[in-house]
Formats: structure tokens, C-alpha cells, sequence
């Protein structure tokens, strides 16, 4: 779902002149929510040099566990079986393409199964069939996914954006000249429409959907990373149309970005991991497709690239979790209500932070966490421990 390691370079460049670091906090006096990650934080099936880009959850193989899918940056997509416990058995790496930056997971086929979408940054997108047990195969490439409209496909989500019942792509590409997002429209069989091209902007990078308007039509919001950057809301007519296009202006420079409803209110909103500015910030929706403007920053520390919001302690209220890029240290925030929040611990995860992710491999509703390395093996689980 998320970009590339561009701005990354940037960063390396911030840390040797910005002497600011903003102290997390002070620590709650509670029991912690998470464990610690094991050490080394790391687990088979990736190899030094193959950083993890994305991480795309669900259960692959019915067995009503979560599994993952992790792209290795390289040229794969690495399956991993999640044994309910908390960790993960890798199973299988299907080859993708070159420069494999996203994996997102979703029901292609109508078997009820997760199907794979994987975008390879040298240009092409490659759908992998579950065959019911969990096994994926290459199937097909999107033919034109990535050009002429778009070039560096950096990220997809699947979502049924025209209402006919069948899941189709939406896919985000990095450099976009003159389009940002392709759509495909899927035929239920894992067979799909021409690519077609969406109009938003250039230098795309972070791709997320969700009904901003409570119409029924899921819509798409996209940013740029790395850059000084608007958020754009792409709103569905219903019939897989995005003709109508909100740019939200911000001040802010989003490394990553989730769209949840943070504060309560039934809208989705949007958070955003703030490199630049050492925070995150909360964009409250509107309900409209519109965001608040000027959100408060939270001052989180050095180079927060991932972010994560998800009710950790199962109060109902949606928490925060931030991955720094050096040392790579995610750092939990509990939801107070009314957009206030307390730091509430931290753990050394991944270093080079990548992406932080919420999936429930425990099975018990309370999701852990895994941090993701963008130079090397590591993918850190944090289980949680509030149930
Ligand atoms: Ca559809
Ligand atoms: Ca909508
Ligand atoms: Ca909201
Ligand atoms: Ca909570």
C-alpha cells in the first residue's frame, strides 16, 4: 500500500544535519501492551539486502489463522504461514518481478480465498491465484498496469470499485505522467479489464481506500511521500469513476499513511507518519472527502516512516503505533479520545523502519504488530499483550 524507499536517501541526509530529537515521553506506569520483538528480531525467509516493502495479511489457507505475504523488494513475494501463536512459517516465494515493493491481499477469484496483487517497480503488476490451500501461482501480469498512464507501480489496493460484486485493482504509481492511479476491473476469474488511468497528480506513492462520503462507493485517497505534498480524495460516482478530485493541502511531509476513523465520529480519517518533522499527525475527515487542514502534530522523535492505528488494548478507541527509521524503534500511543494522546512504551523493532503493520496472529482480537525493515531481514513481530 505504501511507496518506495526514495526519500529515504533524504532522510540519511536530515539525520547528519538536524541535531533535534524530541524525547517520546513519559512512560505509562501500566503493564505493557506489546512484548518485546524476539532477538534477533528476524524470521526465515528473507535474506540480508532483501528489505520488506509491504506486508499483506489475511487467511490464505482457511484455517481461520492469519497468514502473511511479505515482497522482498527484490524480485518476490514471500509467503509466510501464521501458526496462531504468534509466528510465522515461511512456505513459499513466488518470483514477481524486479523491484517488488507492494503485496495486497484480496479475494480475486469469488473462492471465498485471498488472492495476491504484487506491484514490481520496473513497471508491470502481477496477480497470484490462491488455489484454496493457501498456494499461490503467478497467473498473469497486468499487461499496461504500469504504462503508458503511470510508470514505478509502487503500491495496489483491491476493493469492488464499480458495485458489481467483483473485486477489482487500484494501483499506485510512483511516477505518473501525466496519471497517478490505474484502475482494473476485474472479471471474478482472475482475468481483468484493459488498464485504465486515473488522473491524480504526480509522484503518487501512497495508495488507500475507504468510503470517505458514506455513499456505498468505496473512494481512494493518495499522497505523495517524501515530497511537500497535498492528499487527494478521488471520489467513486458508484460506477468506478473518479472524475471528482478534493486536494487537501498540508503543511506536512507523509512517509506513510493509514486511513482509519481515529476519532470516533463514523468518518474516516487520515494519519500520517511525518519524517520530517519527527511526528504524526491525525487529518480528521469530514465525511465529505474533505480533511481538516492544519492538524496537530505529535512529536514522536527522529524519522517516523510507519505508522500503524488499530485498537491495541480493546478499549474501543483506536490507538497509534510509529516506526522510526533509525534505530528503528516503534513507539505506542494510547488513544485518550478527543485526538489526545499518551505515549505509552516503545521497543527496538527493525532497523531502517520500513512499514509497521497490525495483524492478529494470536487470533484474539487484539492485533500485534509487525515492523518491517526496508534494508534488511528483519520483520519484527510484537505480540500483544493486552488480551
Ligand atoms: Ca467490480
Ligand atoms: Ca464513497
Ligand atoms: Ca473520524
Ligand atoms: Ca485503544
Amino acid at each position: 500500500m505504501k511507496r518506495t524507499s526514495l526519500s529515504i536517501f533524504a532522510l540519511a541526509v536530515a539525520a547528519s544535519v538536524i541535531p533535534a530529537f524530541v524525547a517520546p515521553g513519559t512512560a505509562s506506569a501500566a503493564e505493557p501492551w506489546f512484548g518485546a520483538p524476539a532477538n534477533p528480531a528476524y524470521f526465515g525467509g528473507l535474506a540480508n539486502g532483501e528489505g520488506s516493502q509491504t506486508v499483506a495479511s489475511g487467511d490464505f489457507d482457511g484455517d481461520g489463522k492469519q497468514d502473511v505475504a511479505v515482497s522482498n523488494f527484490l524480485d518476490a513475494v514471500v509467503i509466510f504461514h501464521g501458526n496462531g501463536d504468534g509466528t510465522l512459517t515461511k512456505t513459499q516465494e513466488v518470483k514477481t518481478g524486479l523491484v517488488a515493493t507492494g503485496a495486497t491481499a484480496g479475494d480475486l477469484t469469488g473462492d471465498g480465498r485471498p488472492d495476491l496483487v504484487v506491484t514490481n517497480g520496473i513497471g508491470t503488476v502481477s496477480v497470484l491465484v490462491n488455489d484454496g490451500h493457501g498456494q499461490f501461482r503467478k497467473a498473469t501480469d497486468l499487461q499496461g498496469a504500469g504504462v503508458p498512464g503511470g510508470i514505478a507501480p509502487v503500491g495496489s489496493v483491491i476493493a469492488d470499485f464499480d458495485g458489481d460484486g467483483i473485486n477489482d485493482i487500484a494501483i499506485d504509481n510512483l511516477i505518473a505522467a501525466p496519471y497517478g492511479i490505474t484502475l482494473v476491473r476485474g472479471h471474478g476469474d482472475g482475468t481483468f479489464d484493459p488498464p485504465r488511468q486515473v488522473l491524480a497528480g504526480i509522484f503518487r506513492s501512497i495508495i488507500l481506500v475507504g468510503d470517505l462520503n458514506h455513499d456505498g462507493a468505496v473512494d481512494l485517497v493518495t499522497a505523495d511521500a517524501g515530497q511537500p505534498w497535498l492528499l487527494y480524495s478521488l471520489i467513486n460516482d458508484g460506477h468506478g469513476n473518479f472524475d471528482t478530485r478534493i486536494d487537501t493541502f498540508t503543511h506536512l511531509t507523509a512517509e506513510d499513511m493509514k486511513l482509519v476513523d481515529v476519532d470516533g465520529d463514523g468518518n474516516l480519517d487520515v494519519v500520517s507518519a511525518n519524517a520530517f518533522t519527527f511526528g504524526f499527525s491525525v487529518f480528521r475527515g469530514h465525511g465529505d472527502g474533505t480533511f481538516d487542514l492544519w492538524p496537530t502534530e505529535v512529536l514522536t522523535g527522529f524519522a517516523p516512516t510507519g505508522i500503524e492505528a488499530a485498537d491495541f488494548d480493546g478499549d474501543g478507541k483506536v490507538d497509534i503505533g510509529v516506526l522510526d527509521y533509525l534505530p528503528g524503534t516503534v513507539k505506542i500511543y494510547r488513544n485518550n479520545g478527543n485526538l489526545n494522546f499518551s505515549y505509552v512504551e516503545e521497543h527496538q523493532a527493525a532497523t531502517g523502519g520500513q512499514a509497521l503493520f497490525a495483524v492478529d496472529l494470536h487470533g484474539t482480537g487484539r492485533p500485534d504488530l509487525l515492523a518491517m525493515s526496508s534494508f534488511d531481514a528483519q520483520i519484527a513481530i510484537l505480540p500483544n499483550r493486552t488480551r
